[in-house]
């Protein structure tokens, strides 16, 4: 198995609001995505550490923007996950307004990992993130996850729509299972490239 640097990933700090972020230095990588679709699983599967990240069954288990060391420079984002119903009003309201402003003024960011729940595929929110990501300038990598929840046809059909809702060259999507842990080693290439190319 290739290199995993994330392994080294440890919890530091939580934003409930803009002004607590940590210093806008050095890179960073966000996962993004609607409620309940795997993003910290997704953070736990890539740092093989089960309980870095909180996960839960309930939507709407994230509810601060939580930074993931990597090392002094580099850092991994979970956020909170958008378009869950049951959260009230004035929060999501919130959330929706601090998450547009932090794709959007967040220097150190250089790219977004979008996780959607394979048999939801892009959802209208997913949509406008992708359109959010592209005004910033930024590369979106979406995740298919849950795909141990589709047969192997249904789930290159998925593969095969999203990739044509795709805005631009900068944006790719691949399949991914946290359960079945498949997808880690093709989703740490596109972090090291955000993270890394610079440096080479
Ligand atoms: N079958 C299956 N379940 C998964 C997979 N990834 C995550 N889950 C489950 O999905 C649920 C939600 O996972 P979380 O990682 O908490 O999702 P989240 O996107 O961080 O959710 P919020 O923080 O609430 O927005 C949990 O019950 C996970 O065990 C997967 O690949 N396959
Ligand atoms: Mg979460």
């Amino acid at each position: 198995m290739a290199f995993n640097r994330y392994r080294q990933a440890h919890y530091a700090t939580s934003a409930h609001t803009l002004d607590q972020l940590p210093p806008d230095r050095g890179c960073e990588v966000a996962f993004a995505g609607r409620s309940n679709t795997g993003k910290s699983s997704v953070i736990n599967a890539v740092t093989g550490q089960r309980r870095l990240a909180r996960i839960s069954k309930i939507p709407g288990r994230t509810q601060l923007i939580n930074f993931f060391p990597v090392d002094e420079d580099h850092r991994l984002v979970d956020l909170p996950g958008y378009g869950y119903a049951r959260v009230p009003g004035k929060l999501q309201a919130h959330w929706e307004q601090t998450l547009g402003a932090y794709i959007q003024q967040r220097q150190c960011l250089a790219g977004v990992v979008l996780i959607v729940d394979i048999r939801r595929l892009l959802t209208e929110y997913d949509q406008q993130m992708l359109l959010c990501c592209e005004s910033a300038g930024l590369p979106v990598h979406v995740l298919l996850n849950k795909s141990d929840k589709l047969a192997f046809g249904a789930r290159k059909k998925s593969l095969l729509q999203v990739e044509k809702q795709l805005v631009n060259s900068s944006q790719t999507v691949q399949l991914f299972s946290v359960l079945k842990r498949s997808g880690t080693e093709q989703l740490v290439a596109v972090l090291d490239t955000w993270f890394f190319r610079a440096d080479d």
